[in-house]
């Protein structure tokens, strides 16, 4: 039997990554919080599945991580046990809002997962792989960034992420265990949370389209991103894991786009051309056949430190994976605009 552990397993790639790992077979054992409301929407369509199984956790606990290993261990017969860490306090913007418990979670969670492993005899047993971030390079040293670029990273996240990098390192060359960082680009789709920008365009979109709302308010038109699609990524997630040996790689499109051009598309898609007028906050988005003023900039989604812009370059994933994404810029809008403005879209496909 082949078992896998995710955690994270509610959130946008955990999802994506259970019916990826279903399909392949697999046991999935899932870490859940414990919410006053129901948080598992991504993974509802799985739990008719026997190989799904759901635990609650947190990563702040670690005796409870240490109590799902040991659980594991003694369930389930599998030659190696694939561990995903995929939970995180993942938004940028709310790190520098709440650092501590970002550095709790997102950073020295990590490390709590990883000593459960070691701590349950598992060190041998599994294979380890850290949901890394491309806000490592935060202010870019170089262009593209490799899996050789320094990192500077800009937020209570990406300072939280870089620990999270070298704990995973660290465990490789102390314990010998198979722990590997994939450092992946932004990827994104029709489950994206609704705050981080394309998803926010594309549900805004669907309420200019339905009257709900008159506008549409962002921060950093100029942010330039290498987006990809969600799916790909957690394809290259599994690959980085049956590669014969524990290494770092960088997950990306090897191209990248602005948020104004998202906003350009992703409107065009239903027909409307956006013009720009003004500068800085004072810019606006208009729609060129009404003249109506859909699109308003406010400092209130300014960053304290931004990171102006990501590029990477996965040759090294690309070669020695055979990885490469599927989806590209224009597949990947048009998915997020049918899926937030079609009412026929299928959100578990
Ligand atoms: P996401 O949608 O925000 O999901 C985050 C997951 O972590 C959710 O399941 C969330 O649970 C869980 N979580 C948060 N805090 C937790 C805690 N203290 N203990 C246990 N679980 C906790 O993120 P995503 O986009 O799927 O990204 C997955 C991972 O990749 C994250 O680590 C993120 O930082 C990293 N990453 C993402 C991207 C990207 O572009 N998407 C790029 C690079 C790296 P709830 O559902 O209960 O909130
Ligand atoms: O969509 P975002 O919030 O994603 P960000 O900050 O790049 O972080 C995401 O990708 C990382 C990988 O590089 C992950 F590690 C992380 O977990 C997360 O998934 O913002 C993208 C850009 C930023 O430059 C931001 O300033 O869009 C700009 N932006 C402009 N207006 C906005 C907005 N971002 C948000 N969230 N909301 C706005 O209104």
């Amino acid at each position: 039997m082949k078992v896998a552990f995710i955690t994270g397993i509610t959130g946008q790639d955990g999802s994506y990554l259970t019916e990826f790992l279903l399909e392949k077979d697999y046991q999935v054992w899932g870490l859940i919080r414990r919410t006053s409301n129901i948080n598992t929407r991504r993974i509802e369509h799985l739990y008719e599945n026997n190989n799904l199984i759901l635990k609650y956790g947190d990563l702040s606990d670690s005796t409870n991580l240490l109590h799902i290993m040991c659980e594991i261990k003694q369930k389930e017969s599998f030659e190696l046990l694939e561990v995903y860490n995929l939970a995180a306090m993942s938004h940028v913007k709310v790190s520098f809002e709440m650092p501590e418990y970002t550095a709790d979670t997102t950073g020295v969670g990590v490390l709590r997962l990883l000593d459960a492993i070691r701590s349950s005899g598992l060190t041998d047993k599994c294979k380890f792989y850290q949901a890394s971030s491309s806000e490592l390079y935060g202010m870019v040293q170089e262009v593209p960034q490799t899996e050789t670029t320094p990192f500077h990273p800009r937020s209570p996240y990406g300072v939280a992420k870089l620990y999270g990098y070298w704990i995973t390192k660290n465990y490789r060359e102390a314990y010998g265990m198979f722990a590997s960082n994939g450092i992946l680009f932004n990827h994104e789709s029709s489950r994206r949370g609704p705050t981080f920008i394309t998803r926010k365009i594309t549900r805004g979109l669907r309420m200019i389209l339905t009257g709900e709302r008159d506008r549409l308010i962002v921060g950093n038109l100029d942010a330039k991103r290498d987006w990809g699609h969600a799916k790909d990524y957690v394809e290259g997630m599994w690959k980085i894991l049956q590669h014969d040996t524990p290494d770092d790689f960088v997950l990306s499109t090897n191209e990248f786009h602005s948020v104004r051009e998202f906003i350009e598309k992703s409107f065009k898609m239903k027909g409307i051309d956006i013009e720009w007028n003004g500068e800085g906050l004072n810019e606006v988005g208009i729609d060129k056949n009404s003249g109506r003023v859909l699109i308003y900039v406010s400092d209130k989604y300014f960053r304290p430190a931004e990171v102006d812009e990501l590029l990477g370059d996965s040759t090294k994933a690309r070669t020695l994976l055979n990885w490469k994404p599927k989806y590209d810029f224009n597949m990947l809008i048009k998915e997020m605009v049918e899926s937030d403005c079609d009412v026929n879209f299928n959100y578990y496909s």
